[in-house]
């Protein structure tokens, strides 16, 4: 795993004695999200969702649905609110256990929606500016986008700042979203000079961070990507899987080999070996002297193993939507005391509550 920056604590040192005191191991919280925009796809998974699972006894883990992200761009409500519950359904069918995490959707804790206001009136323009996914889903429309896409950037780190969170598990797409998270949470800590948040670090996992698009390699593979063929969706079945993987680009060359200069068959490459877990030697071993249709059998064969279980646990989950409904509540109702307490402390820190007089 590739852990980005480290800012690890430091063992307490007892004044007495001069002897380290061990800290009671209290697990480091983990937090992140997807947005219900539309079916999760083997990005999603791959890049985010199974690493959270695979990791998940580890830390005190925060995984939300992030509904009020989903709204940036427009949305039909009936498929907001069926997509939030699937997304749930996914979460848990994936193999996210409440006994390790706290499930809930963003706009049931409305203290994500306050600390975003306040948050935007800490964070300069120039920032929010470079950030490379709001030009790519604002195109050309800079005039018509309505500012709550501009100010997703500032809505995530409130996410993840409101949990005090050490750890957020992403695709690489997010890297640049977690560095604004981090240099916003600095300032903050900084002009107030209080360790108001907790500076988080980005876990990008090296394998699967960026699953690219089936129909344009130098694309990623995205849910509001309008050609259902550019990506597999978690619910796919094994014909759709099949006519998808068979649809893939690649190239007129023959040898199946990881290669950059080769986009296309190296995604469906990298796909192979994420869910292998294989090296690159052995996959291109495997398949020498064999060709594309072969690896393309091997790849659908992979990808219907693996998503098969996830499938059939999803039908019996969202079968019982009352049991969802009660596991997103009981996520929010445990979630939000958290969020409270940093917000509480946010406002007392800017002057909105009562400011401590001599340190009282
Ligand atoms: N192609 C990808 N490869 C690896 N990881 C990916 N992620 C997204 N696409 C890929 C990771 O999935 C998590 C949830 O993403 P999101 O739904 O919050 O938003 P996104 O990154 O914008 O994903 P999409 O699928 O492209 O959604 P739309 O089309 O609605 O914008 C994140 O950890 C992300 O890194």
């Amino acid at each position: 795993m590739l852990i980005e920056t480290n800012n690890e604590e430091k063992p307490a040192v007892s004044a007495k004695a001069n002897t380290v005191v061990p800290k009671p191991q209290a697990k480091k919280r983990v937090f992140s999200g997807v947005q219900p925009t539309g079916n999760i796809h083997l990005g999603n998974y791959l890049g985010a969702i199974r690493n959270w699972v695979n990791a998940q006894a580890e830390f005190d883990n925060i995984f939300c649905i992030v509904d009020l992200h989903a709204i940036t761009l427009p949305i039909d409500p009936k498929e907001l609110h069926t997509n939030t519950r699937k997304l749930a359904a996914l979460y848990l069918a994936c193999g996210l256990d409440t006994h390790y995490c706290k499930l809930f959707v963003q706009s049931h804790v409305h203290q994500h929606a306050e600390m975003s206001w306040i948050l935007n009136c800490f964070t300069p323009m120039g920032w929010l500016n470079r950030m490379t996914q709001f030009k790519s889903k604002a195109e050309s429309d800079l005039d018509s986008v309505d500012t709550g896409l501009y100010c997703y950037p500032v809505l995530m780190a409130c996410d993840i700042l409101l949990y005090q969170t050490h750890y957020v598990p992403v695709g690489d797409d997010q890297r640049q979203h977690l560095e604004l998270t981090r240099d916003i949470a600095q300032r903050f800590n900084s002009t107030y000079k209080q360790n108001v948040f907790t500076i988080p670090e980005a876990q990008i996992r090296e394998m699967g961070a960026r699953i690219m698009s089936l129909d344009d390699p130098t694309k990623k593979m995205s849910k509001s990507e309008s050609n259902p063929n550019s990506r597999i969706s978690l619910l796919d079945d094994p014909k759709t899987i099949k006519q998808k993987v068979a649809r893939a680009t690649t190239d007129s060359q023959r040898l199946i080999a990881f290669d950059p200069e080769r986009p296309g068959i190296t995604n469906l490459l990298t796909i192979y070996q994420t869910l292998t877990r294989q090296s690159q030697q052995e996959i291109e071993q495997e398949f020498a002297g064999k060709g594309y249709g072969d690896f393309k059998a091997a790849l659908t064969e992979r990808l219907v193993e693996a998503l098969t279980p996830i499938q059939q646990r999803y039908n019996e989950l969202i079968s019982d939507l009352p049991t969802l409904e009660s596991i997103l509540k009981q996520g929010a109702d445990e979630v939000r005391p958290i969020a409270e307490a940093t917000l509480q402390q946010v406002k007392q820190v800017i002057g909105l509550l009562q400011y401590p007089q001599n340190g009282s």
